[in-house]
């Protein structure tokens, strides 16, 4: 997926860039109120957030199982993933997200690995 690897991308070179940021202002001793607010806090909690890697998938329910909490999906492709076209089964941890499922319904789900499952912590 191209818009991903966009993300990738500009995540490892505002990552770069911080670290560049951070170098000099260590040679410089600056610590100005100035450099301070120029310090891209916003872009640090971005990056850690991107290392728990999201992935996508779009795809149709086949099954949901309240009890158990989870969402079987006949999804296409994942290309973060390497993923062909399958059905399988995700964890859906946070309930709410039933409302917007239903069998034969196409949804676009985020999800992400937790562990040794797949964890749905989006449904679109
Ligand atoms: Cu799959």
């Amino acid at each position: 997926m191209k818009p991903l690897a966009t993300m990738a991308l500009i995540v490892a070179l505002s990552t770069s860039a911080f670290a560049f940021a951070q170098s000099s202002n260590m040679k410089g001793m600056d610590m100005k109120g100035t450099d301070m607010k120029t310090m891209p806090m916003d872009k640090m909690s971005t990056d850690s957030s991107a290392k728990a890697t999201t992935h996508k998938a779009t795809g149709t329910v086949k099954a949901i199982d309240l009890t158990k909490g989870t969402l079987t999906l006949a999804h296409g492709p994942v290309k973060s993933l390497n993923w062909p076209a399958m059905t399988m089964t995700f964890a859906v941890k946070n309930k709410m997200f039933f409302d917007k499922l239903a069998v034969y319904k196409k949804v676009t789900i985020d999800f992400t690995k937790q562990d040794a499952s797949y964890v749905v912590i989006a449904v679109n």
